[in-house]
């Protein structure tokens, strides 16, 4: 199978598990509950999820896993859901489009979406729980993934991401202080990604941090590469206008560095990744590798 048909096919598995998510029986307000919905089918990559599934296997070498692991996918895909929701918001980013539709405030209006963010994000953990229901699941490995997630997603990690972005808004002039805003609001939920379905896996110690270093360097490089199609990519194909981050005279690694600066980074990000995923001496590394590749090509 190719990698696009990989993807594909475990982006579908993600969506069907995300469609029941929320329990049917549980007694929701209707416009919450739609407001949810209506951001968790909306579409996108679900890159994030597929990293954990993807994870998984190659950590234990065993297909099942990625079954496994399918719960602790969703939540990352609640969490990185909520973060759009709230960031689309007008005291954040003020969009009206996300993944090709209106924003989320735009159809339910602002308190309902925050609401919303609030429940997806809540949620997660509710996810996380479930999967111990699956025998390859201790409840150690929950614990170690609960806490992870509560640090990665975090104010010492994406909400930190967020907050440094907001703070440094067109005050940001070094590299460091962009890059420290790209590790945590972009590269930290990636690398949970891959701790989280390396920990469903059963990865030692080692193979573990270097499955984070993996996700932290894969991260800051998918950053980039969404800086770069902002200035060159095609509207249709990203399902949001292109040229905002000029616009709203945002500070961005192709501002600082220039156009080819940063897709040589992009490239060399993606190698280093690549070398520690080596030292993982995972059983099954393939896909994460085709993954990485991938993403360094992709134009949406
Ligand atoms: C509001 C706490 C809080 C955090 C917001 C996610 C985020 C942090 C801001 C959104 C703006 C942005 C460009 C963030 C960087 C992360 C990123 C590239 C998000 C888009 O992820 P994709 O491309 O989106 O995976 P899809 O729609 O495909 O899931």
């Amino acid at each position: 199978m190719t990698i696009r048909d990989y993807i594909a096919e475990q982006a579908q598995a993600v969506e069907q598990a995300l469609s029941v998510i929320i329990p049917a029986d549980w007694d929701i307000p209707k416009p919450l509950r739609e407001s949810m919905m209506y951001s968790i089918t909306a579409g996108g990559k679900r890159l994030r999820p597929i990293l954990v599934l993807a994870a998984a296997h190659a950590a234990s070498g065993i297909e099942e896993a990625e079954r496994a692991a399918m719960p602790v996918a969703c939540a990352i895909e609640l969490i990185h859901t909520y973060s759009l929701v709230h960031d689309d918001l007008p005291a954040m980013d003020d969009d009206d489009y996300r993944r090709g539709k209106p924003t989320n405030h735009k159809v339910y209006g602002e308190a309902m979406a925050v609401l919303a963010g609030d429940a997806l994000l809540t949620h997660a953990f509710h996810s996380v729980t479930r999967a111990t229901e699956h025998e390859l699941v201790t409840v150690e490995a929950a614990l170690a993934i609960t806490r992870d997630l509560a640090y990665y997603a975090g104010a010492a990690g994406m909400v930190g991401g967020q907050a440094a972005d907001i703070l440094g808004e067109q005050g940001v002039t070094a590299l460091s202080d962009l890059e420290y805003i790209h590790l945590h609001k972009t590269s930290d939920l990636i690398a949970f990604s891959l701790l989280a379905g390396g920990r469903v896996g059963g990865a030692e110690t080692q193979q573990l941090e270097a499955l984070e270093a993996f996700g932290r360097k894969l991260g800051l490089a998918f950053q980039i590469q969404d800086d770069i199609l902002d200035l060159v990519g095609d509207e249709q194909k990203l399902g949001k206008k292109t040229n905002s981050d000029v616009a709203q005279k945002k500070v961005t690694y192709p501002y600082l560095l220039g156009l080819d600066k940063s897709k040589e980074l992009v490239e060399q990000l993606t190698s280093e990744a690549k070398q520690s995923l080596e030292i993982a001496k995972l059983p099954e590394p393939a896909r994460l590798e085709e993954i990485a590749d991938y993403l360094m090509q992709r134009d949406h």
